[in-house]
């Protein structure tokens, strides 16, 4: 860091101190849906997965007069082209997720102005994906990922069978959407086929302790950083129920056993337009009563919690001031925009100090980390310069040192201690 003042007295001092800081900080990203290239197709990269992207496929809707099923039957290019066209050139590419594109194509060097889709095309297909990776973690600055992995998905188990996932900046989340959303649909019949002798209402002790041990075989394979669920906005705990029997019998205290915190990602109401298929999800205000209880009744659990409602981000706030079994993490999926961003750090930094994890890329596509790192790293700078400056305005002087530790915790220092806390 070159031209940092140590002592900061001034704002200007404190703009470049922060604007540096941040900016030189390597970021460990907790949540993503990235994969190591050792689960091959799994691992997103490219334009054409870039213009796919599941946020942007919502809004080509909105714009052209293709039918959902037109749609659908089209090749990736197909629909990389028509997104290309409707969104980035019959319009101006001005929602996040379209700057998104823009920015990860200006910050490889391509040509932003050519407007030339199969220029990127060309850049892509010179490039191999080992590569890509090294650009993309070198470029975005990340120093590990977190991915989401889902132990009843065919296409990863042959990976974690083999015990080798390879690159190690990728690492694990334990995913249990459907082992605790599924439960009966898809769950029972899968862990019967594997030979876990459970029953089909969850209520047995056989039953508990055959679920246990699934979990334990996954936390043994994957070595997860957490597990992880999303849940819908109407989640209640406690609840007489699969869900409610998982949480109590299964999940909560093999979580206890082998110090792997639960995250919960509360709010999502899923298939809201099924038409619409990954990209039909919506969202919803959930009674964070339930969380309640659930952080007052399990406090040698550790829980890590992002939500999905705009509406619920203050009282999360209020909820971990009273918990400090809770880490608030990430602005996550509707709520990833600037203008969120920037209000919900600004609340958790003004009731929650540094103690909590800012921000997590979501990214599904590898390119991704490019632009969700650089739209984050430029609003929580100037959200940490906003509430620095309230300091120096009292005659608290910094030193970049103090910054370097405070944000160096923000993106990764309070997640690693929030695992290693017993
Ligand atoms: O459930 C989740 O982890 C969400 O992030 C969904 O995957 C969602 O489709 C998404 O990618 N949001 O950014
Ligand atoms: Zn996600």
């Amino acid at each position: 860091m070159n031209d940092a003042p140590t002592k900061i007295e001034t704002t200007d001092q404190l703009k470049i101190a922060v604007s540096e800081i941040v900016q030189s900080q390597s970021i460990y990203d907790i949540h993503t849906h990235l994969f190591s290239p050792e689960f091959s197709e799994l691992l997103l990269w490219g334009i054409d997965e870039l213009l796919t992207y599941h946020y942007l496929i919502a809004e080509l809707f909105r714009k052209s007069d293709i039918t959902y099923d037109h749609f659908w039957h089209m090749t990736k290019t197909q629909q990389a082209d028509l997104i290309w066209e409707t969104l980035f050139i019959e319009n101006s590419p001005i929602s996040e997720a379209c700057r998104g594109v823009v920015t990860t194509l200006n910050e490889l060097g391509l040509d932003v102005d050519s407007r030339n889709l199969q220029e990127y095309r060309q850049y892509f297909a010179d490039t191999s994906v080992e590569d890509f990776i090294d650009t993309v973690f070198n470029t975005s600055n990340v120093s590990n990922v977190i991915m989401t992995n889902d132990p009843f998905d065919p296409l990863e188990e042959p990976v974690w069978e083999t015990g080798d996932i390879g690159d190690t900046r990728f690492e694990a989340a334990l995913r249990m959407d459907v082992l605790i959303n599924s439960y009966d649909d898809i769950a029972y019949e899968h862990l019967r086929a594997l030979g876990y002798d459970v029953d089909l209402t969850l209520s047995t002790d056989k039953g508990y302790r055959e679920v246990r041990r699934f979990l334990e075989t996954w936390i043994q394979r994957m070595n997860p950083k957490y597990m992880a669920v999303s849940l819908p906005p109407d989640f209640e705990y406690p609840e007489d129920s699969v869900l409610g029997r998982l949480f109590d019998h299964c999940i909560l205290p093999v979580s206890r056993e082998f110090n792997v915190p639960f995250a919960l990602m509360i709010g999502v109401k899923r298939a809201v337009n099924p038409h619409l298929r990954m990209a039909g999800d919506g969202t919803g205000k959930a009674d964070l009563s339930s969380l309640e209880t659930l952080l007052r009744e399990h406090q040698d659990n550790k829980f890590l919690v992002t939500l999905l409602s705009r509406e619920n981000q203050h009282e999360l706030c209020v909820i971990a001031r009273k918990f400090k079994n809770l880490m608030v993490f990430g602005c996550w999926w509707f709520m990833n925009n600037p203008s969120i961003i920037e209000e919900i750090t600004r609340e958790r930094i003004e009731l929650l100090g540094l103690s909590v994890i800012p921000q997590h890329s979501d990214a599904r596509i590898l390119d991704q980390l490019i632009y969700k790192w650089i739209h984050s790293r430029q609003i929580i700078t100037d959200v940490l310069i906003e509430k620095y400056s309230t300091l120096l305005d009292v005659s608290w002087t910094l030193t970049a040192s103090e910054i370097q530790r405070d944000v160096s915790n923000l993106f990764g220092g309070n997640f690693k201690r929030f695992l290693n806390k017993n």
